[in-house]
């Protein structure tokens, strides 16, 4: 229109061609037509074309081609074009991921070249997702045309037979003789997961977890509208205990009622450490393959998320718009270190299993963020922006928010048949800046793990740092001769602190936090941090310190927990968590955590059993405890 404006002095073009009043009006109408047709036909062009990129916003195109980039951290000409008002507002209902700390506001071994291996044969990459951009949001959409990736498979099959011919020891064991006391033991271990189990199909079937007070479901809003928590955490510790008709039933629900079209927002960590964990470790222990092709379809899910300009996923996601947020208690929309850091065991088998390398790429991208991103004294903060690739907010922990971002690091290497030395080295390097910095002695002689908010510590242990003992004892093995002593030392003196926690209270169940100031030793101080919920983390520790040093002291502490499970958590109607461990007649809270049938059932039969019961030759425990492999490459055969 700014062309057909009469210029002062001179006739307007179409009254210079001698036109009157309606002639006038008719070409002002065609060559409306016109421009509207040539301009439509710009949206009509493909993708790639040249045209469109001349017309079009930069930064939408930007971000279409970074997502559809295997590699998205190297799209940064996208990320420096996104200011940090595009970041999305997290939607009103977002929850929080349950490993959160209550405090805060509750919670390439050889680089592409191994991915590359570790992944199979080259498959074509999956096209990626493109972002929509909203009411000045940025959302993240599914990739339209994605294939699933039973579409995008090599013509190479995983060959499960030659795989489970590689184990070094069976499965469940060789069942030598053994001391009748530790057998009994183990036998009412397996009494509770049956117990627990029933229950929840009594009351609770295709719900998330069981009320065992009232006798009914729980739903939750982690899953984003996924259902069947506790049956898909619990297939393996079924299988493991031998309890076979108890894991024909859970089979058959995943079979026939285990729906993945569902519409909600789901936690990413959440959903990959639970469901993508449960399904992987029941596939690789039976050979089914409906675990496999459920964990593929629910991995394709995931994807979106990881739509951002940096690549680092988004934590909440829609599982069936693929619209990401980020949790709206995240300060300045930032992404969580356990989080993203929590995805690499199973996004390796994702990509092994489906012969489709996006997995792969997507957590490979991640290490390469981090190790790009400066340290504050060798120490990674909790809080990442995923459009900057920065950190937020310099908070430490070994606990909440940072914890099994340090454990998947050492998996991984081990996970890799020890070939990840990149892995390994960020561990190490990890480990040396948090003993430096944030492993303390209390007076009275406990050695603790601090939190670090930029410089200063804070004298407490979530519950869920307990973890450390075991990771630390299981990276000592692999240490140069000279650390090999210190790390288990620490490893040791960590696993004792948390057990005094326990030993502490009335019920010998640990808080959720406990404190060492004000002359207080291993014992909480708030009345918030007193409850206990069904937690793993510290007979996880008693499970690896027995099986890397047969000390006696860990099955004992194991067994003053299981006694302490019967007598204060077993209700009517399955397991509850406590409100107050400092009472002998605490009230329940009325939950059945999934976790505690995928974590703390399992360690704690295993912390009976013997060394050869899902050998740790074997396998690594991604963060829930489901069993993942570790010698799981090469087991290619071609399709017949
Ligand atoms: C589990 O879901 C996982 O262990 C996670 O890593 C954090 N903690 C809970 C159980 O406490």
């Amino acid at each position: 229109m700014v062309l057909l404006r009469k210029l002062p002095g001179m006739p307007g073009w179409p009254a210079a061609l001698g036109l009157r009043l309606p002639q006038k009006f008719l070409f002002l109408l065609f060559l409306s037509g016109l421009l509207t047709l040539c301009f439509g036909a710009l949206f009509l062009l493909p993708d790639s074309s040249r045209f469109k990129r001349l017309f079009l916003p930069r930064r939408a195109t930007a971000s279409a081609s970074s997502s559809s980039s295997s590699s998205a951290s190297s799209s940064s000409a996208s990320s420096s074009s996104t200011r940090d008002t595009d970041l999305p507002r997290s939607p009103p209902a977002a929850a929080e991921p349950r490993h959160a700390s209550p405090a805060a506001p509750r919670r390439l071994r050889e680089k592409l070249r191994t991915v590359a291996r570790m992944a199979g044969p080259p498959a074509h990459t999956a096209p990626g997702s493109r972002q929509q951009v909203q009411g000045g949001e940025r959302r993240a959409e599914p990739a339209t045309g994605a294939p699933p990736a039973r579409e995008t498979r090599a013509p190479l099959r995983f060959d499960y037979e030659r795989f489970r011919r590689s184990l070094r020891h069976p499965v469940r064991g060789r069942r030598p003789g053994e001391d009748p006391e530790t057998r009994a033991r183990r036998m009412k271990i397996k009494e509770m997961m049956k117990f627990a189990w029933d229950n929840y199909k009594q009351y609770a079937l295709g719900k998330n977890e069981l009320r065992p007070l009232t006798k009914n479901g729980h739903i939750g809003n982690m899953f984003g509208g996924l259902r069947g928590a506790t049956v898909v955490d619990a297939l393996d510790t079924l299988y493991i205990m031998e309890l076979e008709e108890e894991f024909q039933e859970a089979k058959k629900w995943v079979e026939k009622s285990f729906d993945l079209n569902v519409n909600g927002e789901a936690s990413l960590f959440e959903v990959n450490i639970r469901y993508i964990g449960g399904l992987l470790a029941a596939y690789y222990l039976t050979g089914e393959e409906v675990f496999k092709s459920k964990a593929l379809e629910l991995g394709e899910k995931l994807l979106p998320a990881f739509n951002t300009p940096t690549g680092i996923p988004r934590g909440v996601i829609n599982l069936g718009s693929g619209m990401s947020w980020s949790w709206g208690w995240a300060s300045a929309g930032s992404s969580i270190l356990a989080e993203f850091g929590t995805l690499h065991l199973e996004f390796l088998h994702l990509s092994e299993l489906s012969g489709n390398p996006v997995f792969a790429e997507k957590v490979m991208n991640i290490r390469k963020v981090l190790n790009r991103v400066e340290k504050p004294q060798g120490l990674y903060p909790n809080f990442l922006s995923p459009v900057t690739g920065n950190w937020v907010q310099h908070h430490v922990s070994i606990g909440g928010l940072g914890d099994s971002f340090y454990e998947y690091l050492i998996k991984s290497w081990l996970m890799s048949d020890k070939k990840d030395s990149e892995a390994k080295k960020m561990y190490d390097d990890a480990l040396e800046a948090i003993e430096k910095h944030l492993v303390k002695k209390s007076a009275g002689g406990l050695t603790y793990i601090a939190e670090w908010r930029g410089g200063i510590l804070d004298h407490k242990m979530g519950h869920l740092a307990c973890f450390s003992g075991g990771m630390i004892a299981l990276g000592a093995e692999h240490a140069g001769q000279e650390r090999k002593q210190h790390y288990m030392d620490l490893a040791a003196e960590i696993t004792n602190t948390c057990h005094e926690s326990y030993a502490r209270s009335d019920t010998k169940l640990g808080p959720e936090a406990f404190r060492f100031d004000a002359g207080t030793e291993a014992m909480a101080t708030r009345l918030s941090e007193r409850y206990y919920i069904l937690r793993p983390e510290v007979v996880e520790s008693y499970m690896y310190m027995w099986r890397l040093t047969h000390d006696p002291k860990y099955r004992q502490w194991g067994w003053e927990v299981v006694k302490a499970l019967e007598k204060h958590c077993r209700v009517e109607a399955g397991f509850s968590g406590i409100r107050d461990v400092y009472t002998t007649t605490p009230t329940h809270d009325n939950m059945q955590q999934s976790f505690f049938l995928a974590e703390t059932l399992k360690y704690l039969y295993l912390l009976f059993c013997e060394d050869d019961v899902l050998s740790l030759d074997d396998w690594v425990f991604n963060t829930e405890a489901h069993p993942l492999p570790v010698n799981h490459t090469n087991f290619k055969a071609s399709v017949q």
